[in-house]
């Protein structure tokens, strides 16, 4: 008999890691709705000093880096401008937040391969979140985006990837919404990466940017949720526990 309530008890474990998920939203009013249970914390960019480097300060639990050495500069989305010899001078990244914006590299969006343009940046959780969602910014919504957000989890596996859809060349700047959402602490997102594949001088389209960054709120209580598998698990762990006695 207790041989078999063990073998069910493990069942129980194996299905609740097998059913562990993470759900990407590209939709913001999906994701808040998904959420609405979830405390989240924002880092818009706003209250920091303009020109501010955010490299290796504690946004609240969340580290910023990028791989490249790449400055991360807080800067306003106004401010923002395409050197006159490329193409479609006009272009900028407007904040999605406030009038403050992270910006690799600084205002000037410079055309590849300038190291200010290699954009690629890391999201580096204190401790794995739940929920994460941001803006990724573009110099240009074009149709060839070339860049993708990568969720992992604690141990390094991925546990989730979007990979942005835009318009048609030379269009003006904007955003795409990125959204993670775990549904087991098993999947907990550790690590983001934002990556940006686009280094060349063709188009103004090849620097991105990330406003209105948001995650579990690491500052508040944060009980880990017992997945519904878990609950029916607790009383063959309580029976076990007797029979042992
Ligand atoms: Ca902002
Ligand atoms: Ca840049």
């Amino acid at each position: 008999m207790k041989r078999k309530l063990c073998a069910a008890a493990a069942a129980f474990l194996v299905n609740a890691v097998a059913s562990a998920a993470v759900t990407t939203y590209t939709d913001q009013a999906t994701f808040d709705a998904d959420a609405a249970a979830i405390m989240l914390t924002t880092v818009d960019f706003d209250n920091l000093a303009v020109g501010t480097d955010v490299t290796g300060d504690d946004l609240g639990g969340v580290l910023i880096v990028s791989p490249s050495g790449n400055s991360l500069d807080v800067v306003l989305g106004s401010s923002t401008f395409t050197p006159p010899q490329m193409p479609g001078g006009l272009n900028s990244m407007p904040a999605t937040s406030g009038t403050q914006i992270l910006s690799p590299g600084g205002s000037a969006l410079v055309p590849g391969p300038d190291p200010r343009q290699i954009d690629t940046i890391e999201l580096l959780f204190s401790t794995a979140v739940s929920a994460v969602s941001f803006d990724i910014l573009y110099q240009s919504v074009d149709g060839a985006l070339f860049s993708r957000a990568t969720a992992y989890d604690s141990t390094g596996a991925e546990v989730g990837r979007i990979t942005p859809i835009g318009f048609e060349p030379m269009s003006a700047g904007g955003s795409r919404f990125a959204g993670f959402l775990s549904d087991n602490p098993m999947t907990n997102i550790a690590r983001v990466v934002i990556d940006d594949f686009d280094n060349n001088a063709s188009f103004p389209d090849s620097n991105i940017g990330l406003d209105t960054l948001r995650f579990t709120d690491l500052g508040m209580d944060n009980p880990i949720p017992i997945p519904a598998a878990g609950l029916l698990f607790l009383p063959v762990l309580a029976f076990l526990r007797r029979r042992r006695g």
